[in-house]
């Protein structure tokens, strides 16, 4: 019999008031039960609501600092356990265990980023326009944060939302993918033992229909945070606009790598392979499209196949394993979805089948696959298919690449190669993304930086770095006037003034 996993709401492991679980297997190898985690109801959102909303009070009190502290202590404890934490998720994900050992440390980095973050949380002082008079910002907490995160990073996208809502001295609710339950529960038990206060965090497992759809229509939550499909996104952003949430997006992505003919072009290739195939192309970040100059497409394109062949699919505990399965049924249906529109639409060159074999028959797994002579515009080179499927898309001069990357309603990533100094610095100004790497594939993004995208990717705000702090909290402005009397602004100062 699996085992039997809880739910953790004001400080405790708690059952789920449904009495209802689903099971968690493993991806590579569906005969692998992880276990049982709680299908949660809204009355389990009811009771995390009240746990967070008691928690809030008593955390958004706790100076910075401290929460900063807290959150060093919880960077510490996650390096401590990396590797366990890293074999977990790539049982239930299915990704490398060197690619979530990365995932990990993501967290890390953003744990001890947040820890830093504590003791800044900069405000503003300027000069009031009236004698006497100071005027100053600082940034207060918000209250509950519901906190919705997917299953391809299964430990960085729920710290990236966490830690620095909790550093800003908000409370959460988080339910993670249901695919993943496991990292998020390792997570919520290194976040106990290092002391979170009773209520601060609360754990909800469940389906996004159900626990998520009951956080996002809570009235105790007034911020959201989602990282999901655009079409989930487009509901959320719905419901939390006539309730006046404060809600951060993460979507899609139909990220391009343009290749120049002045590229390293061995760069290009061990850049491609690892953005459109790493994670099994299911990051928003992925490569999904190749763009490559006329002048070397045949050079690139051979080479480029003949390394995708060559890499190794399976479980990825395994030695020597490049690329692990997708994560259920229904990305392998989309995945299959795609392909056979690809095939209506442009050349397949590679892959574009379930791969079968040793080891890969009871897993999601899907060959590498290469679409070439896609056309700009087409559904193939359009759509986000979050699976490792390539198109190679030509064309001439750096302009028509730019358009071509630009006319898609996405704008997370994008990469050029070239030597080009100018067209590089070109390229950083006019594509139209959230992120541009020069001489680099369109995945890797660093935790202390912003992480997000225009256009239908996002709404605006950003993950990570800086500017997440301005999410998580709220703007106070204070004026103190010790003149003694009333000053009236833009009266007094003006009517006595003699400028
Ligand atoms: C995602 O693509 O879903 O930039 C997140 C990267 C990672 C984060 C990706 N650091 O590839």
């Amino acid at each position: 019999m699996a085992d039997k996993h809880k739910n953790f709401i004001g400080g405790e492991w708690v059952e789920p008031s449904t009495g209802e679980y689903f099971e968690n297997r493993n991806p590579a190898k569906r005969s692998d039960l992880i276990g049982l985690w709680p299908r949660s109801g809204r009355e389990d959102v009811d009771r995390a609501v009240a746990a967070a909303q008691a928690g809030f009070e008593v955390w958004r009190r706790t100076p910075a600092p401290e929460r900063g502290a807290l959150l060093k202590a919880v960077g510490d404890l996650m390096v401590e356990r990396k590797d366990e934490i890293a074999r977990a998720a790539t049982r239930e994900m299915g990704k490398t265990v060197q690619e979530t050992r990365g995932d990990v440390q993501e967290g890390i980095d953003t744990a001890y980023y947040a820890a830093v973050e504590g003791r800044r949380l900069f405000g503003h002082t300027v000069p009031s326009e009236l004698r006497d008079k100071w005027a100053m910002s600082y940034r207060r907490p918000i209250g509950v944060c519901g906190l919705i995160t997917p299953f391809n990073f299964p430990m960085a996208i729920p710290t990236w939302k966490m830690f620095p809502a909790l550093l800003c001295g908000n409370s959460v609710i988080t339910k993670p993918g249901e695919d993943v339950p496991h990292t998020v529960s390792l997570l919520v038990e290194i976040l106990e033992a290092a002391g979170i206060p009773t209520g601060v965090v609360n754990l909800v497992h469940g389906l996004g229909d159900e626990v998520g759809a009951a956080i996002v229509e809570h009235t105790g939550v007034p911020v959201v945070s989602f990282t999901g499909s655009t079409e989930t996104g487009s509901v959320v952003g719905r419901i939390c606009g006539q309730m006046h949430k404060r809600l951060s997006l993460e979507m899609g992505g139909k990220n391009a790598q343009i290749v120049m003919p002045d590229a390293d072009l061995d760069l290009a290739l061990d850049g491609v392979l690892w953005g459109a195939f790493g994670t099994t192309g299911q990051r928003c970040t992925a490569t999904s499209r190749l763009l490559v100059h006329d002048d070397v497409h045949d050079a690139l394109l051979e080479r480029l196949v003949s390394r995708a062949c060559e890499l190794k699919l399976g479980y990825g505990l395994d030695a020597g394993v490049d690329v692990g399965p997708l994560i259920n049924q229904a990305a392998l249906d989309k995945v299959e979805k795609y392909v056979a529109i690809g095939k209506q639409e442009a050349e397949l060159v590679l892959g574009g089948g379930r791969a079968t074999g040793e080891g890969l028959d009871d897993g999601y797994f899907f060959q590498p696959t290469i679409f070439d002579n896609v056309k700009p515009g087409s559904r193939l080179a359009t759509e986000e298919i979050f699976g490792p499927v390539l198109s190679v898309i030509r064309f001439s001069d750096a302009d028509e690449a730019f358009r071509i990357n630009n006319e898609v309603k996405y704008g997370l990533s994008s990469s050029i190669y070239t030597r080009d100094v100018n067209l590089s610095f070109r390229a950083m100004q006019d594509l139209d993304n959230g992120i541009t790497y020069v001489n680099a594939p369109t995945i890797g993004a660093e935790a202390h930086l912003p992480f997000g995208g225009v256009k239908q990717t996002g709404n605006g705000h950003r993950e990570g770095g800086w500017e997440v702090y301005e999410f998580y909290s709220e703007t106070k402005v204070c004026y103190v006037d010790y003149s003694g009397k009333l000053q009236r602004a833009q009266i007094d100062n003006y009517d006595a003034s003699p400028y």
